[in-house]
């Protein structure tokens, strides 16, 4: 993937072809638009929290060119303090929200690391499963994704972050440990994503690695999905609360494309997707 390809419109619509590999075979990077039904999200928590004002947020992550809806139900926020849920909180929270959401069109994944919310969201509809665990934390949710045939994406993940480590090597050994748990499992390769995890398990440094040696990871053969939006990162290179890294969240997004990735996790949906298509029209006017 690269910034120069030509961008083709939307293609909703188009019911017959997977979700997922239909949008990446529209050949631009794909735009996920993150919906947190939590109280404690690093970057919104409490702002969605509501049936209501959750609905509203996905309607307007669409209307801003969301391809595909992350919708999560727990915080995972690495360094600042998120409450673990139960997967009984999970579906409470999802229940009022996920059936409408999917209803509105665009494909919906589950950012959840527990199989039994996974159950449930693909049982009501749910057409990916987003690990921020990468199938490395409840062995159970490999046998749900395979057995319902539907993407995953593994992202890195560690319980502590080492500034002593080179951190592509380790998210490299981490991808091949889930890989041979997917295959195991019998999640066909088609149907896999990978993430370096920005800013889960490293430092701010170990973060701008991630993105600056992306590229290495193409050697899976598999879609990349990066998202650095909002993330701790940022703030250590220019200092700004969350709400306020925008600017920072595209640059890194910008040069993840440019360096591979195939898909975008970000809160931003309108002032990403213009910031793409403009990167591409660049990259095809060179
Ligand atoms: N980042 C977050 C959550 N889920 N999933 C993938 N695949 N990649 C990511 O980089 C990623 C993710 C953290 O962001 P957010 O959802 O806003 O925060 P929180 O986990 O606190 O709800």
């Amino acid at each position: 993937m690269t910034l120069a390809r030509p961008i083709s419109g939307s293609n909703r619509q188009d019911r017959s072809a997977k979700p997922l590999a239909r949008l990446l075979g529209l050949g631009r990077p794909i735009v996920m638009g993150v919906l947190n039904i939590t109280p404690d999200s690093f970057s919104d928590g409490g702002r969605f929290f509501d049936p209501p004002a959750a609905l509203d947020q996905a309607r307007r992550l669409i209307a801003e060119g969301a391809d595909i809806l992350d919708v999560g139900a727990e915080s995972t926020r690495p360094y600042g303090g998120a409450v673990a849920v139960s997967a009984e909180e999970e579906i409470r929270r999802l229940a009022p929200v996920l059936p409408e959401a999917i209803a509105l069109g665009a494909p919906v994944s589950i950012d959840t690391m527990k199989a039994s919310v996974a159950e449930h969201a693909i049982a009501v509809g749910a057409a990916i499963v987003n690990d921020v665990w990468g199938l490395q934390r409840d062995r159970e949710l490999a046998h749900v994704v395979a057995a319902h045939a539907v993407p995953v994406i593994i992202m890195h993940n560690r319980e502590a972050a080492d500034p002593a480590i080179d951190i592509m090597a380790d998210i490299a050994a981490f991808f091949a440990r889930s890989l041979e748990i997917a295959t195991r499992a019998g999640i066909a390769r088609q149907n896999i994503v990978l993430d370096p995890g920005i800013g889960f398990g490293k430092t701010p440094e170990q973060s701008l690695v991630a993105i600056a040696r992306l590229a290495e990871l193409k050697s899976f053969g598999l879609p990349l999905l990066v998202g650095a939006s909002r993330k701790r990162f940022i703030d250590k290179v220019s200092p700004v609360p969350p709400d306020q890294r925008l600017g920072g969240s595209i640059a890194a997004h910008l040069l993840a494309v440019e360096n591979g990735a195939a898909m975008i996790r970000t809160h931003d949906v309108a002032a990403t997707v213009q910031a793409l298509r403009v990167a591409a029209a660049i990259g095809s006017a060179r």
